[in-house]
């Protein structure tokens, strides 16, 4: 397969004025007729006339009005084209009920769907397939299915066909069609410069008591970004589709977002409070895609961090504006570094803008995505709110309507501040994790903070340069009052020392606060200045922060020394969690212990080798630990936090369930699953029920409530898919990989849909010593249904492949176990270019 390099990038031989194209449906030979206008890009380097074009039965071709017979080469098509404009025309055939990649046209549960990003729409006609070549679209559907949907605004419709005109020039990645039997949750919204805008929440009957959530959410995203970016939407309408088989979470297509139906669809009864957040967040991001993605788009796909960056930042801070800041930026940086640092530490390693890829649905990663809203964040920080809003005006204003890159956002920055980002620059290029290591001196009143970074090497990118790095720093005095309040240190040499002068004691740092930078920070720190800082820290983060750090070297000297669980750390938990000024939510974090994965990278980073079940089996411990001598504060937390009246998913009740039902999960561990039965039986809500079944399965004492969660909701695909994963995830580490071959033998495990194959599989990778058993069972099995996956859906199978990345921490046994299976994978005969890529890389 061919590697495509950003270094190589060319401006388009023609520009497209305008595409007119003609649906006519049918399950496995729909037609499709485009009437393309193009003319000659003046940017050109060449008149070389190609147009991608993958798995077409091209029928005929004209070029303005002749008939032409293009060469068919690998891709697409060539033809001889003049050096002025020209209209040209083709009908071609496609199958969509056999495509089950479900990239371009497909079929899910009956109706016709499409999703183009990255290079979908190469399969649904010939076209320049590229980011950089916009122009407005008009559609003919032509199909007895009764909903009928494309881009833009409606323009004529009657028996058996519907017209949608898009005035906005988009790249062909952002085209959509829909067409079935559905329902509409309908709202209006009214802009703030007046316009009427009809919203539409399209769905299958069954579902339409899911919609409200979403619909208010979209209303919520659509002022927030009126009011915090100036954004007003600009079509008549705004159509959202809920899909079952869909690869990603969502499709920000003009005007007519596809979703994924698992992040759109809630009620009470069905979702839990994290999928109302997640579902309020995906909204939001989709719907801020259409001015960062949609009116400003990418020049070329290495340029994907230029719209998703900006665009997670920018759901990040709605959701932190809708809930609560303090526990959206814990719960982002638990993320990141989960997935991201993991990435970014082992053979997936790769820059926020790639330098090549082979296949590039392999490049919707967390580092393109949570680490390039990271450095939008940065360079918040860094140039202030209004630099930033400054900027960001003059990036819509210089940029509409046009494909641009890193350097043209990082000159509208520039420009707007007068600050000089050559060096800031790297965050895009320089793959890896920096690492800050901290060293303090005091003298006389004087109190110094001398900082280094170092950032290790990655695959293909041996030497680092220093990076721009905001860290953000407080001291506190010993009595634990804040002296030197919040100030940015900007590190931007190897080393560098920072003082502060005029201290009447020796200060207690806070460093890094708010997690002002995606990097690793190594503090020698005693137990007792973590303590300190988690009773004291007026920074929400580092409060929390202090927590976890005392939780990871307590775990850590259990795993590694044999020690028995920290009761300095139980201490100190003990008075955080009894803290009644503090939020319920982020209460609920500070229960949480820090993840098998995390520990294991530790461990390895540290130069040992990681024994996934020493790390469970610690963590168990720890929680127990907890259990015991918390009893009676997790049991008045459990009693007094109750949320009681009907069902709201708002952030301040779903803080409180959060601590419940943090408090349930550790107090069954000494007392037993009485409480959890009861709470199962009468929960109301899936925040409450899952919550219980899950601690009555760890405990070995769930089988009933399973059988009975089962038959309440086999009718439920979204719901049924966590009552698949609840028992792959819940299971204890040798049982694991069992439980998940045994419930893909359960009728009702649908593999070739996505949200099903990850539920089991995606629990499985997520059960850490599960999955590493030492038997292997665990490798083999996702190994033998990942290949089963390849040849019908690439895109799933190479994002999964991703559970072995770690591989080259573990021991000699576990190695070879996992590098025979990426062998065996990498060896099968037709393996799809996205799998191929991924282990490839994963083996080298
Ligand atoms: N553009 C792909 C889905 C998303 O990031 O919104
Ligand atoms: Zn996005």
């Amino acid at each position: 397969p061919r590697t495509v390099y950003l270094k190589d990038y060319t401006p388009p031989a023609y520009l497209v004025d305008e595409v007119r194209l003609t649906f006519r449906l049918a399950p496995h030979a729909t037609r499709v007729l485009s009437e393309i206008r193009f003319r000659p890009n003046p940017e050109a380097t060449n008149r070389d006339f190609f147009l991608h074009g993958e798995g077409l039965k091209l029928i005929s071709a004209q070029l303005d009005g002749a008939q032409v017979e293009p060469e068919l080469v690998e891709g697409g098509l060539r033809l001889d084209a003049p050096d002025a404009p020209f209209t040209f025309a083709a009908e071609v055939e496609i199958d969509p009920e056999n495509n089950t990649a479900l990239e371009g046209l497909y079929r899910s549960s009956g109706m016709y769907c499409t999703q183009c990003e990255a290079e979908g729409f190469r399969k649904i006609t010939y076209y320049p397939d590229r980011p950089d070549v916009m122009a407005p679209f008009h559609v003919r559907i032509e199909s007895d299915q009764p909903v009928l949907l494309s881009n833009g605004n409606p323009v004529a419709s009657g028996e058996g066909f519907a017209e949608w005109h898009d005035p906005w020039p988009k790249p062909a990645y952002l085209f959509a069609l829909v067409a079935g039997d559905l329902v509409a949750h309908s709202d209006s919204f009214t802009t703030m410069s007046g316009r009427e805008v009809a919203l539409k929440l399209w769905v299958r009957e069954a579902d339409i008591g899911k919609c409200a959530f979403g619909m208010e959410a979209l209303k919520k995203s659509m002022t927030w970004d009126e009011e915090t970016y100036g954004r007003e939407y600009d079509l008549d309408v705004f159509n959202i589709v809920a899909v079952d088989d869909f690869n990603m979470g969502a499709m920000e297509n003009k005007g007519l977002n596809i979703f994924n139906s698992s992040a759109v669809l809630a009620s009470p009864e069905t979702a839990t409070d994290a999928d109302f957040e997640r579902i309020e967040a995906i909204i939001a991001h989709e719907y801020f895609h259409n001015w960062t993605g949609n009116r400003v788009t990418c020049r070329d796909w290495f340029q994907l961090c230029l719209k998703e960056g900006l665009t997670v930042f920018r759901d990040q801070q709605f959701t932190g504006d809708m809930r609560s800041h303090a526990v959206k930026r814990i719960d982002d940086a638990m993320l990141l570094r989960a997935a991201q640092f993991r990435e970014d530490n082992g053979p997936l390693a790769h820059p926020v803008r790639p330098e090549s890829f082979v296949e590039i649905n392999n490049f919707y990663t967390v580092t393109v995505y949570e680490k390039g809203a990271e450095i939008v964040g940065m360079l918040k920080r860094l140039v202030g709110d209004e630099g930033y809003r400054k900027a960001l005006d003059l990036y819509f204003e210089r940029h509409d309507g046009q494909a641009v890159t890193i350097e043209d956002w990082l000159k509208v920055f520039e420009e707007a501040t007068g600050r000089d980002l050559s060096q800031f620059a790297r965050w895009y290029h320089q793959a890896g994790t920096p690492r800050v290591h901290v060293a303090e001196d005091w003298s006389e009143g004087r109190y110094t903070l001398t900082l280094r970074q170092e950032t290790p090497p990655t695959p293909g990118q041996s030497d680092k340069q220093p990076m721009v790095i905001p860290v953000a720093v407080g001291l506190l005095n010993p009595n634990g009052d804040e002296v030197v309040p919040t100030r940015v240190l900007e590190l931007t040499e190897e080393e560098q020392s920072f003082a502060f002068e005029g201290l009447a004691a020796r200060p207690v740092p806070s460093i890094l606060r708010g997690f002002s930078a995606p990097v690793i920070l190594r503090q020698v720190q005693t137990d007792e200045t973590r303590a300190f800082l988690l009773a004291h820290d007026t920074d929400p983060f580092n409060k929390w922060e202090a927590g976890r750090d005392l939780a990871r070297a307590g775990l850590l000297a259990m795993i590694e020394e044999g020690d028995g669980p920290d009761a300095g750390y139980i201490d100190a938990l003990d008075r955080a969690v009894a803290d009644e000024s503090l939020d319920p939510a982020f209460r609920a974090r500070l229960l949480a212990l820090p993840g098998e994965d995390e520990l294991a990278q530790a461990i390895f980073e540290a130069g040992q080798t990681p024994d996934p079940t020493a790390i469970f089996e610690a963590r168990e411990a720890l929680r127990h630990a907890i259990a015991d001598r918390l009893g009676d504060v997790l049991a008045r937390l459990y009693d007094t936090h109750q949320v009681t009246g009907p069902y709201s998913p708002e952030a301040g009740d779903a803080g409180r369930r959060a601590l419940t039902n943090a408090a349930l999960s550790l107090l069954s561990l000494t007392q037993g699953g009485d409480r959890a039965r009861a709470q199962y039986r009468e929960a109301d809500n899936m925040t409450q029920q899952i919550a219980a079944l899950g601690v009555l399965v760890k405990l070995g004492e769930g089988a009933a409530e399973l059988k009975a969660f089962e038959d309440q909701w086999r009718h439920e695909r979204l719901v049924m898919n966590k009552w698949f994963g609840l028992q792959v995830g819940a299971a204890k580490p040798e049982a694991a990989a069992g439980i998940a071959e045994e419930l893909t033998r359960h009728p009702d495990f649908d593999w070739k849909n996505p949200n099903r194959f990850r539920a089991v599989f995606g629990a499985l990778a997520g059960n850490t010593a599960g999955f590493h058993d030492p038997s292997g069972a665990g490798y083999r099995l996702l190994a033998n249904w990942l290949l089963k996956l390849d040849p019908l859906n690439p895109q799933t199978t190479a994002r999964m492949t991703q559970a072995f990345s770690t591989w080259k921490r573990y021991d000699e046994g576990r190695k070879r176990l996992i590098r025979a299976e990426l062998e065996r994978i990498f060896e099968t005969d037709g393996l799809s270019r996205d799998t191929s890529e991924m282990v490839g890389r994963m083996l080298a």
